[in-house]
């Protein structure tokens, strides 16, 4: 049987070559032209983002990580709720380790020792977050996941006591709102009453701040937006001259969100032979690669409403940039 099973056994790197170049098509071809935020994380792009967190413009991560480290207590507290028995923590999306040690740390001093079950698409961000948090807490039962929330149903093994999943980051934002609903009403399909969700949201603020967190003056978040273009390069073939593109950040405040852009600095024409395609872009002409939405309290309460959870608790920085919302079942 063996044998049989690993002759149909395709690898993780050929089902990503496929999405790629599916992706590729999808966006690309039709005008306006889009490539997927997913596109950015190769292994260059996942270290460009770790350098994203630590700029000085760029102010969500460390943001939410003071509100992580002063309210951890409380935010355990509330997911615990009237519960006596150990709170599991599941988290959607596993590159926020650091982050999510704060509240685990929390549990374990609360509770004596917490199950967390990190889940993402990628088995190897997974043995990262497992790695990093071993290292430092023997008391936290890591039980990785390899799941694709935003396009599964998700399966959460059953558990004896209330959960708290975690979908901070604001990792919800790259998300248009009718898909954010169902990434959550799905999340929602798997919890019992007694659990809850604990969601991070960037905040709508002056568009200069704004602006200069996803255009830093450093050009770490222009490296990462034509990273995808390399990646492109080497993945497909495809003959991108990152020269003749350019990094834009724009404000959209009608839909309240972020867009990263690549403009095409002239008329060009791009080959990307894996993808059987030849793109002719107009000078001027983008490629929309990302989309970053800003919420406020409505838009928050909206969002979690409509997916089936209630607002029960909220804590904010003192300039109310960043915020973190408990929403029960
Ligand atoms: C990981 C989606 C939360 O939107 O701020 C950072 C990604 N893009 N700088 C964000 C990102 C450019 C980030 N999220």
């Amino acid at each position: 049987m063996g044998a049989l099973v690993r002759e149909m056994e395709v690898s993780a790197e050929e089902l990503t070559r496929c999405a790629v170049i599916r992706e590729v098509q999808r966006g690309l071809i039709p005008q306006p032209r889009s490539l997927a935020p997913w596109l950015f994380y190769d292994a260059a792009g996942s270290r460009l983002f770790e350098r994203i967190t630590v700029l000085p413009e760029y102010y969500p991560t460390r943001t939410e990580r003071a509100i992580f480290a002063g309210y951890a207590e409380g935010i355990i507290t509330a997911a615990k709720g009237a519960s006596t028995k150990p709170l599991r923590v599941v988290e959607l999306g596993a590159g926020t380790a650091s982050k999510t040690g704060i509240l685990l740390d929390a549990a374990v001093k609360l509770q004596g020792a917490v199950t967390y079950v990190p889940i993402d698409v990628s088995a190897s961000a997974l043995d990262e977050a497992c790695e990093s948090l071993s290292r430092s807490l023997t008391e936290v039962c890591v039980e990785p996941e390899v799941a694709n929330y935003v396009t599964d149903a998700l399966e959460l093994a059953p558990h004896d006591g209330p959960t708290m999943a975690l979908y901070i980051g604001s990792s919800i934002g790259n998300f248009a709102p009718d898909e954010a609903r169902a990434i959550l009403r799905n999340l929602r399909g798997q919890l019992k009453s007694g659990d809850s969700l604990l969601l991070g949201t960037d905040m709508v603020k002056d568009e200069a701040i704004l602006v200069a967190a996803y255009d830093d003056e450093n050009g770490v978040t222009g490296a990462f937006n034509l990273n995808v273009l390399r990646r492109l390069n080497k993945e497909l073939g495809a003959d991108f001259d990152l020269a003749r593109f350019r990094h834009q950040a724009r404000w959209n405040a009608a839909e309240s969100r972020i867009e990263m852009h690549l403009e095409s600095l002239t008329a060009q024409r791009v080959r990307i032979p894996a993808a059987n395609l030849m793109v002719p872009f107009a000078n001027g002409e983008t490629i929309h690669t990302e989309n970053s939405y800003k919420f406020t309290a409505d838009s928050v309460r909206s969002l979690v409403e409509d997916s089936g959870f209630s607002v029960e608790e909220t804590w904010m920085d003192e300039r109310g940039w960043f915020a973190v919302t408990l929403a029960r079942v």
